[in-house]
């Protein structure tokens, strides 16, 4: 069994997408990061950078102990090779495979984050960064289409774990106004993507519905959320060691 520990937000996504496509059984455990769920003391055991999602695997092939894995990076790795699927066990198209699951967590997650920072969170007045961020989210996109106007996935012939990590960009790529499907070859990518049965089930699993707060832009927090997320709450989070 997987436990997830999951917000409904684009990197949780990318592991009900992998769980549905492999077929493990899992169970949802459903984190509020406005209300502060991530700062329990215990979830740094799981997560020690206190972000969704992570998983605990209760069943490990090697250690008897449940193991637990952060980062959707190394989660999409653990699972691909737990089943068997979705990455290829050698050659080129595994390092594609891997160049661009890590050009996703490195380049467009983190970029794509700040854009939706300063598009629906920060104080208004920060049109430096509002540009800085979308402008450089839309060049990202960018280099997906040129990308997808190569191959019909981004390591080649076959979908793979890549593809699982980057689909959910198109959450908050049409929310910040750089509207994906104006890229043809992205257009086409995110549809074949997005039709498959596995995306479809987790897009419509009971537990993965996205609340008003995670999305639209000029969102208003009240001080706790805010705290909770950006704030002194979050950063004492991390000032705190919990032992094991
Ligand atoms: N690099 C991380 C990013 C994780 C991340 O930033 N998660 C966000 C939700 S999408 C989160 O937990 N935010 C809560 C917070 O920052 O306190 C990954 O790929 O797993």
């Amino acid at each position: 069994m997987i436990e997830l520990h999951f917000a409904p937000t684009p990197n949780s996504m990318k592991i009900v997408i992998m769980l549905e496509e492999i077929g493990l059984p899992y169970q949802i455990l459903h984190y509020d990061i406005f209300r502060g769920d991530q700062l329990a003391p215990d979830y740094a055991l799981i997560h020690p950078n206190r972000k969704l999602p992570a998983i605990v695997d209760t069943k490990p092939a090697l250690d008897e102990e449940p193991l637990p894995i952060f980062e959707s990076g190394a989660i999409l790795q653990y699972l691909a090779e737990k089943s068997g699927k979705l990455l290829a066990q050698a050659g080129a198209e595994r390092w594609r495979t891997l160049s661009w699951l890590t050009w996703q967590v490195a380049s467009i997650g983190p970029m794509g984050g700040q854009a939706s920072h300063f598009t629906r969170y920060a104080p208004d007045g920060n049109e430096y960064a509002i540009e800085r961020y979308c402008k450089e989210l839309k060049r990202l996109l960018l280099v997906l289409d040129h990308r997808l106007q190569d191959a019909p996935f981004v390591a080649g012939t076959s979908y793979s774990i890549a593809d699982i990590a980057i689909w959910p960009a198109r959450f908050w790529a049409s929310l910040m106004g750089t509207e994906p499907y104006d890229l043809p070859a992205v257009a086409r990518w995110l549809e074949s993507i997005g039709s498959r049965p596995a995306v479809q089930r987790a897009l419509g699993h009971p537990d993965c519905k996205v609340p008003q707060s995670y999305v639209g832009l000029r969102q208003r927090l009240s001080k706790e959320q805010w705290s909770n997320m950006f704030g002194e709450k979050m950063h004492n989070g991390a000032a705190r060691r919990i032992l094991p």
